[in-house]
């Protein structure tokens, strides 16, 4: 297929809740839209996970705008690729920026299924239509609140429950959260608000029987998650650190975590993200889908990759309604009272792109073309 231009867009999408981690609050989210055509009138859809600062990565909506516009758009327009996995390939020139990339890689997968008339997860190789869905609940202005809201996701199905801790928002939250659900299955995402020094705080936390503990230490950290995993029976999760199929190779190697988070942005899209499931399938480590806060169309991205055999863990995609007053897609994301998402039989994304919302919403827009 030939690339024959990238409409760039960034959108404002206003959160119903504000979402708030160890490295700060989000009320509203600004999102990277990219809209790859084809020479035969065809399109795709993908979206930039980065953030509105460079606090949970380096790259955040701005410099995703500069190096997609400047740099990955120009690289792939005007080329005759033979399949969408080959758009990462050409990409590589660029060094990191994996969230850029996963935009435009992303919508030419999307692109590519459509061409095909199937489904994206089929395409993708995915082997489940029914995935399993969990949330994540951001710190609370009072641990009431928490509770609440844990009910009430509990309430509506959801399969498990995350907590974002950080110093002062973990042990003693835990210790209320078990008390009141003692059988949830429950884990906590720190977002490397951790050292090594907090070892023993680690050590108590054994005794709430988390599923897991996901990203405790340094955001480019695998080392001393090794030494903490050596000295904690609850499993460590990575979500920062894996960046690629390698890093996750050499996490699990050096024992550095027991269940890996993958999320399509920050491992550079849908042909890594493919590696690094195959990776972590033959050395039998599960995964999951992590999440992004994402608008309708990263969700859907999400919620193909999460067909694919290896994840076997609840993941963090949830129901539209959870952030946005109204989705940019078609129907939006729902989640059965059995706490899963069921992957559409429609080509491609497999959900309608609401473009008159997305036209509302659009705060700049430029259009990449071969010259
Ligand atoms: O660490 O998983 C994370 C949101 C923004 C940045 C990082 C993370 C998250 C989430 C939210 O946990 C997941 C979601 O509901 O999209
Ligand atoms: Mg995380």
């Amino acid at each position: 297929m030939i690339i024959k231009s990238i409409e760039l867009r960034e959108i404002r999408l206003p959160l119903i809740h504000f979402f708030e981690t160890s490295f700060g609050r989000t009320t509203e989210r600004r999102i990277i839209l990219a809209r790859v055509f084809d020479n035969d009138g065809a399109e795709g859809w993908g979206e930039c996970t980065a953030g509105e600062g460079p606090f949970y990565s380096d790259e955040w909506t701005d410099s995703c705008w500069s190096t997609l516009h400047e740099f990955l758009a120009p690289m792939v327009v005007g080329q005759n690729v033979e399949n969408a996995a080959q758009v990462f390939s050409l990409m590589r020139p660029v060094r990191g920026h994996r969230m850029s990339k996963a935009a435009i890689d992303n919508a030419c997968w999307d692109l590519e299924a459509k061409r095909m008339s199937v489904p994206l997860w089929k395409h993708l190789g995915g082997s489940r239509r029914e995935v399993a869905s969990g949330v994540s609940i951001g710190i609370q202005e009072t641990p009431e609140m928490l509770l609440e809201k844990i009910r009430k996701e509990i309430d509506a199905g959801y399969q498990r429950i995350k907590i974002k801790i950080k110093p002062g928002w973990d042990l003693r939250i835990i210790e209320r959260v078990r008390a009141e659900f003692p059988k949830i299955r429950l884990m906590g995402d720190a977002n490397s608000a951790y050292t090594l020094r907090d070892i023993p705080l680690f050590k108590q936390l054994d005794d709430f029987d988390l599923m897991m503990l996901e990203q405790p230490l340094s955001h480019d950290d695998i080392f001393d998650h090794a030494k903490l995993q050596r000295e904690i029976r609850t499993p460590i999760c990575l979500d920062e650190s894996i960046r690629s199929a390698e890093d996750a190779l050499h996490a699990i190697e050096l024992g550095s975590c027991r269940i890996i988070n993958v999320k399509l942005g920050r491992v550079g899209g849908h042909s890594e993200a493919k590696r690094v499931e195959q990776v972590t399938r033959e050395n039998e480590i599960p995964v999951w889908c992590g999440g992004m806060l994402e608008s309708g169309i990263g969700r859907a991205h999400n919620i193909a990759m999460s067909t694919l055999a290896g994840f076997t863990l609840p993941g963090d995609v949830s129901a539209s309604l959870r952030y946005w007053s109204q989705d940019i897609i078609e129907p939006p994301v729902i989640v059965s009272d059995r706490g899963t998402i069921i992957a559409p039989e429609k080509p491609g994304i497999g959900f309608d792109i609401n473009l008159s919302r997305i036209e509302s919403l659009t705060v700049r827009k430029e259009l990449v073309h071969s010259k």
